[in-house]
């Protein structure tokens, strides 16, 4: 039997068809999604839940937005994919819009978040040897513990993390690896005088949502600035108003030298990154030193720009911070010793789960998934919750009932 029908398959059926014919690579929560609407997405079954993950933010505008999915749909039946050996009509349009939306004199159009960074650190290497002057294959970049900056060899070479890293050496060299929130450690290691940039998470996203001081990043970026240093920003997870500013970085007024974004740059429906910078950077790349078949093409074009619009003209980054602000109380007033800490900014939030009885994260996942609500927990005591940005005050307050009796259940 070759054919699966769509329409008969049951929870239990997806779940063997991906354990028996998909690689190992995820632990998912058992739950069978077909369906998604804003806030909502649905079970193969029909059940309805919160989604308090959002996609790892990807989904920020929502699930299945009806503007984001028209521009998809009505791009699709035009043209869908050029490449970049010829011009489209949609590419310069998309980089006019983009760059002015942010800022920055030039985009570099890829597709995953991790080929953005891949994208950041080869401009950063590339301005460290034609402006910068530091002598070929001797540039360094620093990165910080924790990090999490995507799944590609190199993106693990930075990583300190054993089961994200460990058992795929070699490893790409070229990277300093300092504490995160650690401006001392930073000094000291900028004094290398062939370091070429910085790529920090304004927040730490897999870590656990770590959020650093407040004047952190500020204080980072004007040491970068007096070394000459590029300050590269990995916003992918943090972008596009889920912190409760457009950017992160924007809670401290930093512009960054290089501002990679992924995720909710498409609203979750086709993957899209870019690497924004000034033309001082960019310029630095030339025809045939980088590139990606799909990077810009006219269906991400018109999805980017009408996703990018959404988030403005329904004022997200003001709805995840007012509605951060309101989650984060109604999760503080949940008496059990349970919860060791609450922490995020805007609408990207975890709380620390201190194990009970042999009961943890993972547990409360699935008794929330039963009750309604999905979520995920990383590093076994993490909960991560993260919903659309599109959510309203009456959805938070259900919402924390599911979480709260959820919690409550394992006093
Ligand atoms: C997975 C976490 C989130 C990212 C930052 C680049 C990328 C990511 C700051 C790469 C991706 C993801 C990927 C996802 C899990 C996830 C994640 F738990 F690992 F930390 F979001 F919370 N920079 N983050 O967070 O982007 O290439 O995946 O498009 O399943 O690995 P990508």
């Amino acid at each position: 039997m070759f054919t699966v029908k769509t329409e008969k398959i049951t929870s239990k059926l997806a779940m063997e068809l991906e354990g028996k014919y998909g690689a190992h690579n995820y632990h998912p929560l058992p739950v069978v999604l077909s369906r998604g609407e804003g806030v909502y997405v649905w079970d193969v079954e029909g059940k309805k839940y919160f989604d308090f993950l959002s996609a790892y933010s990807a989904i920020n505008q929502g699930h299945c937005h009806p503007r984001i999915v028209e521009s998809l749909v009505k791009q699709a039946n035009i043209l869908t994919l050029t490449s970049r050996a010829f011009y489209s009509d949609t590419l310069g349009v998309y980089e006019k819009y983009i760059t002015g939306y942010f800022g920055y004199d030039k985009v570099l159009p890829m597709n995953t978040g991790v080929e953005g960074v891949e994208t950041a650190l080869k401009l950063c290497r590339k301005w460290a040897y034609d402006k910068k002057g530091i002598p070929e294959n001797d540039a360094k970049i620093i990165v910080c513990e924790n990090n999490f900056h995507g799944r590609t060899i190199t993106a693990i070479s930075m990583s300190t993390d054993p089961e994200a890293k460990g058992g795929f050496g070699p490893y790409t060299p070229g990277f300093v690896i300092i504490p995160y929130n650690d401006l001392v450690a930073l000094e000291k290691a900028l004094e290398d005088d062939k370091i070429a940039g910085f790529l920090v998470e304004p927040i730490q996203g897999e870590a656990g949502v770590y959020v650093p001081d407040d004047g952190y990043i500020s204080r980072a970026y004007e040491m970068c600035k007096a070394r000459n240093v590029i300050f590269i920003a990995d916003e992918v997870q943090t972008g596009i108003a889920r912190t409760g500013k457009l950017l992160a970085c924007d809670h401290e007024n930093v512009r960054p030298d290089m501002l990679i974004l992924g995720k909710a740059i498409s609203g979750g429906v086709y993957p899209i990154s870019v690497v924004l910078a000034d033309n001082d950077i960019m310029m630095c790349i030339q025809p045939g030193q980088h590139g990606s078949t799909f990077g810009g093409n006219p269906i991400a074009a018109k999805v980017a720009i009408t996703a990018l619009e959404v988030v403005k003209d329904e004022n997200l980054a003001q709805n995840a911070e007012n509605m951060g602000v309101f989650f984060r109380e109604q999760l503080k007033k949940i008496q059990s010793d349970l919860i060791e800490v609450i922490r995020g900014k805007g609408l990207l939030n975890a709380v620390v789960i201190r194990p009970k009885n042999g009961k943890t994260a993972w547990d409360i996942c699935i008794t929330m998934k039963d009750k309604g609500l999905l979520a995920k927990p990383t590093h076994n005591h993490i909960i991560r919750f993260a919903p659309p940005l599109v959510i309203t005050e009456e959805q938070i307050r259900e919402a924390t009932e599911i979480i709260k009796e959820s919690i409550l259940s394992f006093n």
